[in-house]
């Protein structure tokens, strides 16, 4: 067993819900012995795709797969400039499959290897969103009726104006195209659906809203305090990563709980954040920091200052990774809530063993390793599709582009 090798490194796309998913294959010595990694950076797949087989692979060939902390070290140091999206969602996808390979290994379930259980099941979230207060409700009704207790609330997606429908926006002549969509608009509209919500559904569910770093300074401090009347489980994004130290102001004004962190990919982006303890739950997406073994490194650092997690879990996020964060759900003391997606049919016949959620609790399986396989064949239906980039060009009224 000591002298397992890695044989190959497979990189895999794959669209079975219409989203660009990315998978690393670690194949070793052992024909029998092989793991799945998520590297899925949906927005750029083909640059992980290349970063994999160009840089990844040969490099690692006929080395031990026993060594994660070594290898994951040298993937990240051997490109000398480090900590961007394209480079750290290829090293995810290495660094889950060795962990999977690691969990076969020892015939455990991947939270048994990191420690073993702290909970028998996971909290998780959904979304709820609609193009007026009546349909974002009819949404919550559905989502608690199938037991969900946490959900997150929009009306017209990030920014309130989801294919340009809801806001009536006066732009100046010759203006590009974009998602465009009012600051004050949206905001109104968010505290009037809140203000429904509260009094038609009431104050026992749990709801979070995700600004999507879309508001100036005054004015996200101005939302978060017209938003502490609702007592949301979390506010997210209230800021973007470059203004992240304005949190401190939010912190001091509000006793809103924070969260923040999906867009972050380098530690100097979370480490301040939360040594001055200014979110509440930490919403990193794993493989955009490099997988596992950072984030169970990240897990720690933030119980030691009270930050729980709330790992990001969207649609463009396999079923492998979704199930390797679950794995450190399962495990951490410091686990907070888990957003969930759901998983549709043809995911779950491409990614067999996905897991399973009942009465607003998910399940990993106790399969060893990550628990999730991959049906090549299976996968190959669903190749990589050219998908619909518009909501990331979002705009204001005059035209100013706005990170999404
Ligand atoms: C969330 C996120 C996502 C991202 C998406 C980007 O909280 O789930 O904000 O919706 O926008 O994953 O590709
Ligand atoms: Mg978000």
């Amino acid at each position: 067993m000591d002298n397992i090798t890695i044989r190959d490194i497979k990189v895999f796309v794959t669209a079975p819900r219409g989203i660009n998913l990315v998978i690393v294959k670690v194949e070793t010595s052992e024909p029998e012995l092989f793991g799945y990694g998520c590297a899925t950076f949906t927005w750029r797949h083909k640059a992980v795709v290349t970063a994999v087989e160009e840089y990844l692979c040969p490099m690692l060939k006929g080395k031990s797969v026993h060594n994660i902390e070594d290898i994951w070290q040298t993937m990240m140091g051997s490109s000398y400039w480090r900590n961007g999206p394209v480079l750290n969602n290829a090293i995810s996808g290495v660094d889950e499959a060795l962990w999977d390979i690691k969990g076969k290994l020892a015939n455990m379930p991947l939270y048994s290897l990191l420690g073993g259980k702290a909970r028998e099941g996971i909290a998780v979230y959904r979304h709820a969103d609609g193009s007026c207060i009546e349909e974002v409700e009819e949404c919550i009704r559905e989502l608690q009726a199938e037991g969900y207790r946490y959900i997150r609330c929009h009306m017209g997606t990030y920014g309130g104006n989801f294919g340009g429908k809801r806001q009536q926006i006066v732009k100046p002549r010759d203006s590009e195209n974009g998602a465009y969509y009012h600051p004050r608009m949206y905001m109104d509209s968010v505290i009037k659906l809140f203000d429904r919500v509260r009094s038609d559904i009431g104050w026992e569910i749990e709801v979070m809203h995700d600004v999507h770093e879309r508001l100036s300074l005054s004015e996200t401090l101005a939302f978060t305090k017209e938003l502490e009347q609702f007592k949301l489980f979390f506010l997210e994004d209230s800021l973007s990563p470059e203004q992240a130290n304005f949190y401190k102001y939010l912190r001091e004004q509000t006793a809103v709980p924070f969260a923040m962190g999906e867009l972050f990919t380098n530690p100097v982006e979370w480490i301040p954040i939360i040594q001055n303890q200014w979110i509440d739950f930490i919403r990193v997406h794993l493989s955009d920091i490099g997988g596992l073994t950072p984030a169970i490194k990240l897990a720690n650092f933030c119980e030691a200052y009270g930050v729980r997690t709330a790992w990001h879990g969207p649609n463009d996020l396999s079923p492998i990774g979704m199930a390797a964060q679950m794995h450190l759900d399962m495990h951490c003391h410091n686990f907070g809530i888990q957003e969930f997606s759901g998983f549709n049919e043809a995911e779950e016949v491409v990614f067999p063993g996905c897991p399973v959620v009942n009465n607003g609790y998910a399940y990993v399986n106790d399969r060893p390793g990550i628990g999730v396989g991959f049906d090549e064949k299976e996968a190959a239906k669903y190749p990589a599709i050219e998908m619909n980039h518009s909501w990331l060009f979002s705009r204001l009224p005059d035209g100013t582009a706005v990170r999404p």
